[in-house]
């Protein structure tokens, strides 16, 4: 897959070479480039910002500058990717659905108040496929984030890129609908805790009934809409009764 993040801080952006993600654009996994917006400005000021039509407070970014990067940082099928606290949330359903689908996403980071609206209008009307999203409910001061946590999420979904798969199954927000239950290593004993007895029983059946009910109980404690929105029949009778 390839992915390109256009920014005006491509800094932001460095965490990407470190660890997993880091790894697999070494390997060739992934295909990624971050691009400074200001290489498309041409001013002696390199301005990527104006002041909104209509009034108000704030900035806005110039559609020309996009419309120039766009233009070449796009490809003939890539998908088109607008960070902001008003698009559709971003989840791991998306992260797979992108990681599956995809060959080919560009991530174009707004600043200030925001991208002037005909840059997105422009690029569905050309036959773009373009995505607003979110990353949940809270305002951040740029789209910087919201691309590392869409390339990192979607990046450890591609083929070789984590290298036990079995890892990327029981994990929280994956099939079950169910957050993860807790986990624990040696030593057995810490300070006064210890390890609950039926994780060194070595009795499978009942360590996978244990996991099972600890991720339940949690699901319930702290995201009962998750619980809400299971799959009817998803729980038996066991489940219901934890
Ligand atoms: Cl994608 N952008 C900004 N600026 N703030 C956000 C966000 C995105 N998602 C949540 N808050």
């Amino acid at each position: 897959m390839r992915i390109d993040v256009l920014t005006i801080f491509p800094a932001y952006l460095a965490p990407l070479e470190l660890s997993l993600v880091g790894k697999a654009h070494e390997a060739g996994l992934l295909d990624l480039r971050v691009h400074d917006l200001r290489e498309w400005t041409q001013d002696r000021h390199r301005t990527v910002d104006d002041t909104p039509f209509g009034g108000g407070a704030g900035m806005v970014m110039r559609p020309d500058v996009w419309g120039r990067a766009l233009d070449d940082v796009l490809t003939p099928g890539a998908h088109l990717l607008l960070p902001t606290p008003s698009g559709d949330v971003f989840t791991q359903a998306t992260a797979h659905a992108w990681a599956d689908e995809e060959s080919h996403l560009v991530i174009a980071c707004g600043r200030y108040e925001g991208i002037d609206a005909r840059v997105a209008e422009h690029y569905r009307a050309a036959g773009v496929r373009v995505s607003e999203y979110s990353i949940g409910d809270y305002v951040l001061n740029g789209g910087e984030v919201a691309a590392l946590v869409v390339v990192e999420a979607v990046a450890r979904l591609l083929p070789g890129v984590v290298g036990n798969p079995a890892s990327l199954v029981e994990e929280s927000h994956g099939e079950a609908g169910l957050l993860e239950y807790p986990v624990y290593t040696k030593p057995p004993q810490w300070r006064d805790l210890d390890v609950p007895d039926v994780l060194l029983s070595g009795h499978h059946a009942r360590i996978a009934r244990w996991r099972r009910d600890e991720a339940l109980r949690r699901t319930a404690a702290r995201r009962p809409d998750l619980i809400a929105a299971l799959a009817a029949g998803a729980l038996d009778a066991h489940d219901r009764a934890v």
